[in-house]
């Protein structure tokens, strides 16, 4: 956890491509979520994503998974990372990558996240951050909402607005 953040997930079903887009997300994809401050717990009620939280899309760009699509959802505020420099919403994102690769009863995919992409999370030990998946299914072509989901969250919530719900990390030597 030195200098890149890295996540795999193992998936089953097939794969569904929709062309490169924000709504990749109603394919056949993978979103993350980042609390940095691990703060979302701090209010008695929800207050959804603050300004220190990461959302991403992962979209397959093919059938085959050869080109990977990472979409920013939503940034910190950029004095909380780098200024007049900082990742802003809605573009690709070149400091994530991922590699994908189907196996015999599925498929994965492999994260590394660059330093700047969690910023201002300094991974090190004794650090903590929320962190969210959601993996969404669908065997249709056009459709507009996934068939299935499988989320980090083990109440059926959907984790998009929900920081409070993300697990916690505890980073250890
Ligand atoms: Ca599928
Ligand atoms: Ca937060």
């Amino acid at each position: 956890m030195s200098s890149e953040t890295s996540a795999g997930t193992a998936c089953s079903g097939n794969c569904r491509r929709r062309s490169h887009s924000k709504d990749g997300w109603r394919n056949d994809s993978l979103q993350v979520f980042f609390d940095t401050g691990a703060n979302a717990r701090d209010h008695d009620k929800p207050c959804g994503t603050d300004s220190d939280d990461w959302s991403y899309g992962i979209f397959l760009q093919d059938a085959a998974g050869q080109n990977v699509a990472v979409y920013r959802y939503a940034v910190p505020d950029g004095q909380l990372t780098l200024g007049v420099d900082a990742a802003k919403a809605h573009p690709l994102a070149d400091d994530v990558t991922c590699a994908f690769r189907k196996t015999p009863d599925g498929y994965v995919y492999e994260l590394a996240f660059s330093p700047r992409s969690t910023l201002p999370l300094r991974p090190q030990p004794g650090q903590s951050f929320g962190m969210a998946i959601l993996i969404n299914d669908s065997d249709e072509n056009g459709a507009t909402e996934p068939r299935s989901r499988l989320s980090s969250n083990t109440d059926g919530v959907m984790p998009n607005d929900r920081p409070d719900l993300w697990p916690l990390i505890l980073l250890a030597k």
